[in-house]
């Protein structure tokens, strides 16, 4: 037990939950003991000498003493390696299983080794297996050196074999990504776990790991960018070195990175290229992100414990009473019937579908959190229909394993089996016809409570795997996934005219596919307002572009500055939502004063103003993986200063953000990318590449336009219109509008212009159209060129 344990314990002792963690806790670590397969003695294992190679269709193969290697680049450039014949699919992270081979590229023999030449990318294979991904011009962008496995004596290499990979990056490489981290977005150097994990309680900066854990690194260098992506499931480690420069003396030493993993086939997939082309060829890879409901990207309003419809009511009222625009209202595990998923309390919900209605005719849509865990008693109909099914995960000996949630003694569905997940997506109907229109899964790592160890299933609990077989090692950090893609598919089935609107804590690469997510439990402070930036930053960059935080933070009570910051924050994030715990303080603008609730208003009326650009962002993300959050470097990967930054982000081609992070400040110093920035609320343009100090008034956090962008706003009278940022005399610029169906399948419309100057005046032109004809929106042109 470490001290962690040992304050959950002290935290539970007593109550009846507690002596259910306690013996839940007991009986995870007795089924283990019993079940889980025993390392016996081990012999550790590397590829030995190269001893002949053959070419395949995209590359070949290499023959080691003691292992072979398997090189197939995919059409789109993305490069597939495999040890012991790992084939790329079966896998949870490819949408449509494997791409095709590129026929262009293929093996041939090199000065020492192999290589494998391609449009994009260059492959160098050595005698002793190292791998070396480098650029169509030879610049090294990584280096696997030989892996190393350790096997049972005795045995066949399985699944169960540890592996360990090393790499190296060039010396000045930057690391983002492995998921939803709370560091970041660049992350320094040291160990990230990859297992899917509650935090308990709520979670800032040093919490490791939480709950989205991803294998997936995307790497910038002056080199160049790429993303690696090592394709298993199981429970792993990366451990991140910086690299040291050698100030021109030619003795840098190398950045790095060590992966280590319990089991699972060792793969990976190398993507390279310009930020924007590997998220492209990333979310291709593995599914283009969920589009959201045009309402999904308005204000949501949450909390843990409204208790009631009245309650519900009241903060409602308060929405419109104080002018202020809402989208969503989400419901927590408050109104379910003791806690009991797809359920309802009528005693203090006595007509949802009425509530529903009610908001639905204020233009504000409802959303149901949805629990996996299922409660264990005969006469709950979920659970006698789920037993009817099979669907609940057994242990080895074929009895259903148990854990503690919020309804109490629960059974978890077993979502890596494909008839579980449809006989789970079915059971939305209920949901719907109690109105509601999102979904919001929790608890998905997923969570059974314990006193001590890990608060999730029993490591040897069986799981289907798509029907191949397996336990809780390979399947845990896929759980959340598969509950996403289970809630999906129900949903386009029930009802196949509208776009789902889902989004999960838990979830593993590709969970994009399916939906969103959102910061989880993020503590309230400063420093969870870093955290939970970093988080939809890098988020972001592993293709899941829709989240955001709990503004606010979801634990206590804000003060009302900090509270205000996240709002102005958030109110440039794809999912903006106010959430909290049920011990926590109010969450409502005007719950904290004036001068707070003035300042927020400005914040959800620019929000509302930006909803065009927004979609059009949504749309973008939807069709390319370009995340609608970017960091500053995106367009700009060669600038080093930018790559250490974590404090601003761009929204889109046009904004840069710059958030306040520290309390008491009215000023922000802004890290600037390249060209002409303008000040968007002074109209003064500031050149980059630098820093600026702005000011940051308690009214507004800094936004700043890049010269020459286009982006569609609402106007005053709600008509969408151009607004144009002068480009530098003698530039171009330009934009995109996406616009489309809100909530249906409909295909969008995409106008693409240009601006430039013409005769003393910024012009606005539609591509394609005669340079007489109308734009089609009035435009609105701001800064004044320098
Ligand atoms: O359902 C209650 C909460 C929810 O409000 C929160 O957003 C989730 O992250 N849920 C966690 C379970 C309880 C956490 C202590």
């Amino acid at each position: 037990m470490d001290a962690r344990d040992l304050l959950r314990s002290v935290r539970t002792a007593g109550s009846a939950d507690g002596w259910r963690a306690t013996a839940s806790a007991w009986r995870r670590q007795r089924t283990d003991a019993r079940d889980l397969p025993r390392r016996g003695t081990e012999r550790a294992r590397v590829p030995g000498a190269a001893q002949e190679a053959e070419s395949l269709p995209g590359g070949g193969r290499v023959r080691f003493a003691r292992s072979v290697l398997r090189v197939r680049v995919a059409v789109g450039g993305a490069v597939f390696c495999s040890w012991d014949g790992a084939d790329p699919d079966p896998s949870y992270a490819l949408a449509d299983g494997r791409p095709e081979a590129d026929l262009r590229a293929v093996l041939e023999p090199d000065k020492d080794g192999w290589r494998v030449v391609s449009e994009r990318v260059t492959v160098l294979v050595s005698p002793h297996g190292a791998v070396e991904i480098r650029t169509p011009g030879g610049v090294l962008l990584r280096r696997e050196l030989p892996p190393r496995w350790w096997e049972p004596t005795g045995g066949a290499p399985g699944a169960g074999s540890r592996w360990v990979q090393r790499s190296e990056t060039p010396a000045d490489a930057r690391v983002y990504g492995l998921g939803g981290r709370a560091v970041g977005p660049r992350l320094p150097a040291g160990g990230y776990r990859l297992w899917n994990t509650d935090p308990d309680g709520s979670f800032e900066p040093g919490d490791d790991p939480l709950y989205i854990t991803m294998p997936v690194q995307l790497v910038v260098a002056d080199a160049g960018c790429h993303l690696i992506f090592h394709d298993s499931t199981w429970d792993g480690r990366v451990t991140l070195r910086d690299g040291e420069e050698g100030a021109g003396s030619g003795h840098d030493r190398p950045g790095g990175s060590e992966l280590r993993m319990d089991g699972g086939p060792l793969r990976y997939w190398v993507i390279t290229g310009t930020p924007s082309r590997v998220l492209n060829r990333w979310t291709a890879l593995t599914g283009r992100p969920a589009l959201p409901p045009r309402w999904a990207l308005g204000h949501h309003h949450s909390r843990w414990g409204f208790g009631s419809e009245r309650e519900v009511r009241r903060v409602v009222a308060g929405y419109r009473e104080h002018g202020l625009p809402l989208s969503a209202l989400h419901l927590d595990i408050d109104h379910f019937d003791g806690h009991k998923v797809f359920t309802v309390d009528k005693r203090h919900f006595p007509d949802l579908p009425g509530l529903a209605a009610e908001l639905a005719d204020e233009g504000i849509r409802t959303v149901s959190i949805v629990d996996p865990a299922v409660k264990a008693e005969p006469g709950v109909p979920v659970y006698d229909s789920g037993t009817r099914e099979a669907a609940f995960v057994k242990d080895a000996r074929g009895q259903e394993v148990h854990g503690v949630v919020w309804p109490g003694t629960a059974a978890f569905p077993d979502f890596t089996d494909p008839q579980v997940r449809s006989w789970w997506g079915r059971l939305y109907a209920e949901r719907l016809d109690q109105g509601f229109a999102g979904f919001w899964h929790d608890m998905n790592e997923p969570v059974s409570f314990a006193s001590f160890g890990e608060n999730t299933l029993p490591r040897s609990a069986r799981h289907s795997l798509e029907g191949r077989g397996g336990d809780h090692r390979e399947a845990h950090n896929v759980y959340g996934l598969a509950m996403a893609r289970a809630g999906y598919e129900g949903l386009r089935e029930l009802r196949p005219e509208q776009r789902p609107f889902l989004f999960s804590r838990s979830g593993w690469a590709g969970m994009q596919r399916y939906g969103g997510t959102w910061s989880g439990d993020v503590a309230t402070g400063w420093s969870g307002l870093r955290a939970s930036l970093a988080l939809v930053i890098g988020l972001g960059l592993c293709g899941v572009p829709y989240s955001g935080p709990d503004v606010g933070g979801f634990t206590g009570s804000p003060s009302p500055e900090l509270y205000l910051r996240w709002f102005q924050m958030a109110a440039y994030l794809p999912f903006f939502r106010t959430h909290s715990a049920i011990t926590a303080g109010r969450r409502e603008p005007w719950e904290f004063g004036p001068e707070v609730l003035e300042h927020a208003r400005a914040a959800l009326t620019e929000r509302m103003r930006l909803l065009p650009y927004l979609e059009s962002l949504a749309h973008i993300a939807h069709r390319t993986g370009a995340p609608y959050v970017r960091p500053l470097w995106w367009n700009a990967p060669g600038d080093r200063a930018l790559r250490e930054n974590g404090d601003a982000f761009l929204l889109g081609d046009a904004l840069l953000v710059a958030p306040v992070l520290e309390p008491g400040s009215v000023t922000r110093a802004v890290r600037l990318p390249r060209g002409l920035w303008y000040d968007t609320a002074t109209g003064r343009g500031h050149r980059g590449p630098g820093q600026v100090l702005l000011d940051a008034p308690l009214g507004r956090i800094p936004v700043l336009a890049r010269a020459g962008s286009l982006l569609p706003v609402t106007g005053a009278d709600g008509a969408t219109e151009l607004e144009v940022w002068a480009p530098r005399l003698g530039r171009a610029g330009g934009g995109v509008v996406l616009t489309g169906d809100p909530d249906g399948w409909e295909s969008a419309r995409m106008e693409r212009f240009t601006t430039r100057w013409a005769g003393g005046e910024v012009v606005v032109e539609r591509d394609g159209a005669d340079s007489a004809e109308p734009v089609g929106y009035r435009v609105r042109v701001r800064g004044s060129a320098s």
